[in-house]
């Protein structure tokens, strides 16, 4: 199974950010379909069937980690990385507690997949691959994505092109931190 660890778009903001790519870079070239968008937080390769459970409890325990907490992105920028063509809008800046999630899950690539790559994470949405050269857009983008489940998808090749469907999802629910106790009033102290 080919997988990783993602946040879903929602269906309303997808079409918005669909209508917004017709309007601003209209490219005839490999447009990724709406239904497809996601942010990658870490790709995993392939994975064997039978390391499934132990991978989900791994990730559940990482949904309760100090810094996975629900947030926000801003999507603000559009960028480009020529080698694989691949045009994206994201953010400029994210919460850097969101760079921890991704971290966290990154080296399960090589727990339990097969990816071994290096980390250059930019949280993003692909928009197009296979893009020959990065147009302009005419107006930047501007969408706010709200986040508040990991989700683990697998990436399915289908005649139809490559789609994406959820395995599992766990909501970012940061164990509280334990403190100590209200203190007891010391014997002297008045009512
Ligand atoms: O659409 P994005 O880029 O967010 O780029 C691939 C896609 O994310 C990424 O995993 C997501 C689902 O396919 N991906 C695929 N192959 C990859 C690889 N060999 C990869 N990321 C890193 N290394």
């Amino acid at each position: 199974m080919r997988l990783f660890f993602a946040l879903p778009v929602e269906a309303s903001l997808a079409l918005a950010i669909e209508h917004w790519r017709k309007q601003n870079i209209p490219l005839a070239q490999s447009p990724v379909p709406a239904a497809n968008f996601h942010i990658t937080l870490a790709f995993l390769g392939e994975v064997s069937a039978n390391l499934l459970d132990a991978l989900c409890r791994r990730a559940e325990e990482i949904s309760h980690a100090p810094f996975a907490q629900p947030g926000q992105l801003h999507l603000d920028t559009m960028g480009y990385w020529p080698k694989p063509g691949i045009l994206w809008i994201g953010p400029k800046h994210w919460p850097t507690r969101f760079g921890q999630l991704a971290s966290a899950l990154f080296p399960l690539g090589k727990t339990f997949g097969s990816h071994r790559g290096k980390q250059n994470f930019q949280p993003h949405v692909t928009l197009y691959r296979h893009c020959e050269s990065p147009p302009q857009a005419i107006m930047p983008p501007d969408f706010l994505i709200h986040y508040s489940d990991l989700v683990l998808f697998e990436s399915i090749n289908g005649k139809s092109g490559v789609r994406y469907q959820e395995c599992a999802s766990w909501p970012l629910q940061a164990r509280p931190v334990r403190t100590a106790g209200p203190r007891r009033p010391g014997l002297g102290s008045k009512p």
